[in-house]
């Protein structure tokens, strides 16, 4: 895969992408990452990215120009799957991660100010925000949807990585993990996990996911409660 991150903060994204999985996949080259301060492609000469907004208002707006421009230096721009990272976008979610995994392309846009001239919504693909709070800018919400998506692709993580137990890839959260010792201050291990019975232990780890997916997302336990009833379990 290949990603190009858009931003006029190129040292907020840079070292992460240098970190854990997505810095090794980069190493070992099965992921190209190239980060762009669309800075550089202002027409003013102050390199200025930003303008008052037409009919007034608080708040500066991000200009098409800069923006085009950048995109259109990026290689095979026209065939990416180009996102936009703005509080107004589509709820990201697991679903969208993997479906963003298969793209050999993606262009990442990162927003500052107020918002992005409306004429730059026509050049993208898509938009997506990562919650229902207000970041400075993009640049995180794009770190969250790198690190999301890289690790789905296909020979990124190694066995002890995988991701068929994470949480939300079967509709619930993860069963409790231990590891040695046996005891810590008085709390033990429970004796399930230790003997050794791999039907108990997997009946074990199916009821605490359960009883944890109740209790902290109702819902996602009602979504899972369903799923399972329309295929007749
Ligand atoms: Cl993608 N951008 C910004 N600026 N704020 C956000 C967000 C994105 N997602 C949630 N809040």
């Amino acid at each position: 895969m290949r990603i190009d991150v858009l931003t006029i903060f190129p040292d907020m994204v840079k070292p992460v992408l240098g970190q854990s999985i997505v810095g090794r996949a980069v190493y070992e080259k099965k992921l190209t990452i190239h980060v762009i301060d669309f800075r550089e492609y202002s027409p003013n000469k102050h390199k200025k990215v930003d303008d008052t907004p037409y009919g007034g208002g608080a708040g500066m707006v991000l200009r098409v120009e800069p923006v085009i421009n950048a995109l259109r230096a990026i290689d095979g721009y026209e065939k990416a799957h180009k996102v936009i990272m703005t509080p107004q976008g589509k709820p990201y979610a697991q679903t969208d991660a993997a479906r963003l995994s298969t793209h050999d392309h993606l262009i990442i846009l990162c927003g500052h100010y107020e918002g992005f001239d409306e004429r730059i919504h026509a050049y993208f693909d898509e938009e997506i925000s990562i919650g229902d709070y207000v970041l400075t800018g993009g640049e995180v919400a794009a770190l969250v949807l790198i690190e999301s998506t890289v690790r789905l692709i296909p020979g990124i993580l190694n066995k002890d990585e995988s991701h068929q137990d994470d949480s939300f890839s079967d509709g619930l959260l993860e069963y409790p993990h231990y590891t040695r010792p046996r005891e810590f201050e008085g709390k033990r291990v429970p004796e399930v996990l230790m003997s050794g019975n791999h039907q108990a232990i997997e009946n074990w780890r199916r009821t605490e996911a359960l009883k944890r997916t109740k209790t902290r997302r109702p819902d996602l336990y009602a979504r899972h409660q369903k799923a399972q009833k329309k295929h007749g379990k």
